[in-house]
């Protein structure tokens, strides 16, 4: 019988990328979106044709609408994607953060519960983010968190619940804690992507300057592609358990410059890098790495893409879209 999973946060890159693999694999895949005043379905246009994939709409801090795409997708696995994900808006808005974040991971677990769908296998996004200030180098599954945003804090509430929930109901509840994922459909607010539009821009003389914050952050990034094989395999495991997904390789925001810019064959890039204390965070995270041997032992995962492979990717991409007159929305970042 077809398998049936329910995504929330349907509009993201992470999702638009695991309904992908899913359709492919012969799911039937029930997208849950937010609905707002701007179209924000583009990451899966290409899917809404077919027949397996459907739109519900509702929002993860609502529980009744959780309620009701559960009583219609009847999913045999729920992906809970759905958060404010931007670590650096989470400080202006920490309360829409922490109910997104934590209050909707919690919400979508008791509605599995009221519903008595407790035999659908849960799966919830977790950060490297969690870990913040590192207690270790590189993090495992037992490096204890030290959140040093609103986002990570929330990020720790929704890993724990989805524990407890685990522990105390005996649920198939499982977390991914991912570190930084990228791809040609990343959000423009993040890092990578408005390196890689800034590059672009700047190589079709559009703009003559990139604005950034922290250029010495260091961080473990991994192409989203692969991260979604494994946020599925997680769920195949045959017990539910938490995992650290990354890369296990280091690279700084200047590192991710340079490569981006030896795309376009420019070497010495500061000329065209600027700094501003409006991009620099209240609390920062300095540096990441993720130790991925329990999944790539477990469930036999790891990256596929590599880190220059992704830059080159994401680069192109983006020079693509500009000469066809896409990508013009982002100018303001
Ligand atoms: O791209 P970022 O905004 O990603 P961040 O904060 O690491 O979070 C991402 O990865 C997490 C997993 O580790 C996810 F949970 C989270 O949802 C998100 O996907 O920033 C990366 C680094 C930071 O140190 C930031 O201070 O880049 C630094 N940075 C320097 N200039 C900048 C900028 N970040 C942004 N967004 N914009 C800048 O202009």
């Amino acid at each position: 019988m077809t398998k049936r999973a329910l995504i929330s946060g349907i509009g993201g890159q992470d999702s638009s990328y695991l309904a992908e693999l899913l359709l492919d694999k012969g799911y039937t895949v029930y997208g849950f979106a937010r609905r707002t005043a701007h179209y924000n379905l583009q990451n899966v246009q290409h899917l809404l044709s077919n027949e397996r994939f459907h739109i519900l709409y509702g929002d993860v801090t609502d529980m009744s609408s959780i309620i009701n795409a559960i009583e219609t997708a009847e999913p045999d696995e729920f992906y809970n994607l759905a958060a404010m994900s931007f670590v650096g808006q989470s400080w202006n808005q920490p309360i829409q953060t922490t109910n997104s974040v934590a209050v909707g991971n919690l919400n979508c677990l008791e509605a599995l519960r009221i519903t008595r769908k407790t035999d659908c296998r849960f799966y919830f996004a977790g950060s490297s983010e969690q870990f913040g200030k590192v207690r270790a180098i590189p993090q495992t599954e037992e490096t204890s968190f030290y959140p040093r945003s609103p986002y990570g804090v929330a990020k720790v509430y929704g890993f724990e619940i989805t524990r407890n929930f685990r522990e105390s109901y005996n649920m198939f509840a499982s977390s991914g804690i991912l570190y930084n994922h990228e791809s040609e459909r990343r959000a423009p607010e993040f890092v990578t992507r408005k390196i890689t539009l800034g590059v672009a821009r700047i190589a079709l003389g559009i703009n003559d300057k990139i604005v950034l914050g922290n250029l010495d952050a260091k961080r473990d990034w991994t192409h989203a592609e692969d991260m979604v094989r494994g946020m599925w395999l997680i769920l195949q495991h045959q017990e539910p358990d938490d995992f650290i997904l990354a890369s296990g390789t280091v690279h700084s925001v200047k590192d991710f410059l340079s490569h981006a810019f030896k795309v376009v064959g420019i070497d010495d890039w500061a000329p065209y890098v600027e700094q501003d204390q409006k991009h620099m965070r209240p609390a920062e995270v300095d540096f990441l790495l993720g130790d991925a041997s329990k999944a790539q032992k477990l469930l036999n995962w790891k990256p596929e893409i590599s880190f220059e492979t992704m830059v080159q990717r994401m680069v192109e991409s983006d020079i693509a879209a500009l000469k066809a007159g896409r990508a013009d929305n982002v100018t303001r970042l």
